[in-house]
């Protein structure tokens, strides 16, 4: 029989125990309510997109004690790109995985992220700039907020790589080549300095595009190119890696500053833990999905430095473009953005 001071003794024990655990679960808030939101993607099922918003929903579920649910909406299902931006600048959803390429009609100034050769070619590093980089996270993302979309974090899904009805090695190869690009006027001056005729279309209409002859050749990253099996309608992939792709985690300004603290603190919490969460999710799917792209029979061109250097001189005209077409504030934010760049590496 157990004695009436041992049953005692174990009691405080349990109750330690109980103020232990109660501790160590800080992290969990207590919110005041339960909340609903939706985020809509620009890619599909698998995706790099798709696979971070998974974890980020996850992520805001554990912190909130399971009162925060976000419903993910993958590309297509409320509209296309563009579309999604006009809703999340409405309200009518409170997150978007938001592309710059798409908001440069609002935010010319955004199209700095379509400027070939301007991060590093270390991801890593070009991360952290994404991360620290006042001219970025102070300066363009208060240009746009003043139009309603509020990016919570820059974040990269791997270099950009090109595919082609032919090889793709030198700018000569490039005279006259309809390439396809994403909405962005950089992206378009950029190819046309290479002696292209770009084209921008929504990735919806790309396979058949390229398919039917409509265009050439494309960029995207490696995991996209097997995801939506480019690769099937081309014969070339060049390990080009002439700028990284970008994008960013916004949320609409007014439903994010209406929340009571403790939930934005929620949402910040789990923004900063998916920077590396989201990077680790990139590496591993670009390099996973070459494998499906080799096997295709798809030739891969590797550019040598000399080669990489011609696109890069080619392209400096086209960041002298950006200095002078977007006004005052535009070369501001790139030339500070160049002064970060050159100080981190
Ligand atoms: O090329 C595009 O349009 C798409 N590419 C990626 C990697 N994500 C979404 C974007 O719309």
């Amino acid at each position: 029989m157990i004695r009436k001071t041992k049953l005692i003794g174990m009691l405080v024990l349990a109750l330690a125990l109980g103020l232990v655990l109660a501790a160590c679960a800080e992290s969990t808030a207590d919110l005041d309510g339960s909340y609903s939101w939706d985020i809509a993607l620009e890619e599909g099922d698998g995706s790099v997109q798709h696979e971070y918003a998974k974890a980020f929903a996850d992520l805001l579920h554990e912190k909130s004690d399971g009162q925060i649910e976000l419903n993910i909406y993958l590309y297509g299902q409320l509209g296309d790109t563009v579309d999604q931006v006009e809703m999340l600048q409405n309200g009518d959803i409170e997150f978007g995985v938001v592309t710059p390429a798409f908001t440069t009609t609002t935010v010319p100034e955004s199209n700095l992220f379509s400027l070939h050769f301007l991060f590093p070619s270390d991801p890593g590093l070009t991360q952290q700039i994404l991360n620290e980089s006042e001219a970025l996270n102070v300066d363009l993302k208060n240009i746009y907020e003043q139009n309603d979309i509020l990016p919570l974090t820059y974040w990269t899904e791997g270099f950009q790589q090109w595919t082609g009805n032919r090889p793709l090695r030198a700018l000569e190869d490039f005279d006259g080549f309809r390439m396809r690009v994403m909405a962005s006027p950089i992206l378009l001056r950029s190819y046309e300095a290479y002696g292209a005729s770009p084209t921008a279309l929504d990735w919806g209409e790309l396979y058949t595009g390229l398919q039917q002859g409509l265009v050439d050749g494309q960029e995207n990253p490696i995991f996209f190119i097997a995801d939506e099996a480019f690769y099937e309608v081309q014969d070339y992939m060049t390990i080009s890696e002439h700028y990284l792709y970008v994008t960013t985690t916004s949320v609409n300004p007014d439903f994010y500053y209406s929340l009571p603290e403790d939930v934005r603190q929620v949402i910040d919490e789990a923004i900063e833990e998916m920077k590396e969460v989201g990077f680790e999710i990139q590496d591993r799917l670009n390099r996973e999905n070459l494998s499906i792209i080799e096997e295709s029979g798809t030739e891969i061109i590797e550019l040598t430095d000399a080669e990489r250097e011609a696109f890069r001189a080619a392209a400096q005209e086209v960041h002298h473009f950006y200095e002078t077409e977007y006004g005052d504030t535009a070369k501001a934010i790139l030339d500070k953005l160049k002064q970060e760049i050159e100080a981190a590496r």
